[in-house]
């Protein structure tokens, strides 16, 4: 069969329109679960799912499909591409965006040229990957695979007080299909690596096959409002202090770990948030990661054994609300070698990497064999406006998600 190659200015020009989509006054683009900004982006995939003549599905939890069938194969379980067009705050245009689009892009060109699949193929934009809004993320895609209930995700509280279920409701993205209603066969995704290793190791195709674990907290620390000026330091119950010690103590840990283990604390708030008042309360929350569950345990319990101590010496009041707990993920050794297969018949380099970053193939690995293509992230940044990629390494990973599709669906 003669390579095909996919239409670069197709998914170039889409990845570009997408991501003009949801920008603020300031040009900031923030498209969140739920959002108008969020439907707006949804629209415009939907509009491109029915040029290209997909059948367009939509569930409970507002996850959308691009599904390609017919009679002969409908029967069988679909291969399934997809990421998410949801974006943290003030974000670029590939993460997740990318990995659609292009699933698109494959899905497209495969019709163009008259393909036959064996089986369906779909295309699919998970709600709420980025989790900012409302948490946990991958949320969409966890509910897809059955580890979180839709209903629970439905009521989920946001960040500014509004519930997801409304949200979906109010933007016409409330679908009627069950979760899960469309068991794939296996599931493929494409996104940028939004780390610094393909770049510095100048290969252009990561073949992904672990995903590291997560764990996010919500940490609440009450002391004493009072004085700024009269209040002696040995008399304070200052919760913003206390709150900067974790962050050092956590920074500490990571830093001097003779491991990968990453931490972050993202958001911190104070009140009563006035320079001439000792916090009575501060809210924060942490990120942890490792690719190994016995460290990623042990840095839990770490924090919570630090957090003991604090309380008593800092005479605060600690709280913590876990927001998200995911295991390190394996994927599919014989979906990664296809991956490594399709590189190099492309004459393109490829290795073996784990995700730092969540997926929403860590959610379908649970019910589907699944693994993830990376394309390399220039200097390494992503979650900020600056995340690029070379157009070249987009249409490159494209042709790679373009040749596994073709042998997933011909099995
Ligand atoms: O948090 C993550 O790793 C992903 O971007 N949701
Ligand atoms: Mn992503
Ligand atoms: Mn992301």
């Amino acid at each position: 069969m003669t390579t095909l190659s996919i239409d670069a200015e197709r998914l170039l020009g889409r990845l570009r329109i997408l991501g003009q989509i949801g920008r603020d006054g300031n040009g900031k683009l923030a498209r969140l679960a739920g959002s108008d900004a969020d439907k707006a982006g949804r629209d415009a995939l939907a509009s491109w799912l029915r040029d290209t003549g997909l059948e367009v599905a939509i569930d409970r939890i507002g996850n959308i499909f691009g599904i390609w069938q017919d009679e002969a194969n409908a029967e069988k379980s679909p291969v399934l591409l997809g990421s998410h067009i949801d974006t943290v705050i003030d974000a670029g245009i590939y993460d997740g965006c990318y990995g659609v689009i292009a699933g698109l892009e494959a899905i497209a060109t495969l019709k163009a040229a008259g393909y036959v699949p064996a089986r369906p193929i779909a295309v699919a934009a998970f709600t709420n990957e980025e989790g900012v809004r409302y948490a946990p993320d991958m949320m969409g895609s966890l509910v897809y695979a059955g580890g979180l209930s839709v209903e629970e995700a439905l009521a989920t509280i946001g960040t500014d007080g509004t519930v997801l279920g409304a949200e979906l409701e109010r933007i016409g993205y409330a679908g009627s299909l069950e979760p899960g209603f469309l068991k794939p066969h296996t599931y493929i995704e494409l996104h940028i690596e939004q780390g610094p290793v393909l770049e510095r190791e100048g290969v252009p195709i990561g073949a992904v096959e672990n995903l590291q674990g997560i764990s996010w907290q919500r940490i609440t620390i009450d002391g004493d409002a009072n004085h700024a000026g009269t209040t002696p330091m040995s008399m304070r119950r200052d919760a913003g202090h206390a709150a900067a010690r974790v962050v050092t103590f956590l920074q500490d840990r990571a830093r001097n770990a003779n491991a990968p283990t990453v931490a972050t604390v993202g958001c911190m708030s104070f009140e009563p948030n006035a320079i001439n008042v000792i916090p009575s309360r501060a809210i924060f929350t942490v990120d942890l990661r490792d690719p190994d569950e016995g460290r990623l345990q042990a840095e839990e319990a770490a924090l919570a054994t630090y957090l003991n101590e604090l309380a008593a010496a800092e005479k605060v009041k600690i709280s913590v609300e876990r927001l998200a707990r995911f295991e390190p993920v394996t994927f599919d050794r014989n979906i990664v070698r296809l991956v490594e297969d399709a590189a190099r018949e492309r004459e393109l380099a490829s290795k073996r990497m784990t995700s730092g970053a969540g997926h929403d193939a860590q959610m379908i690995a649970r019910i589907a064999p699944s693994a993830m293509i990376f394309v390399p992230s220039i200097g390494g940044i992503s979650h900020n406006p600056r995340e690029r990629t070379a157009d070249a390494d987009l249409v490159a990973g494209t042709n790679i998600l373009l040749d596994v599709v073709t042998r997933l669906a011909a099995q």
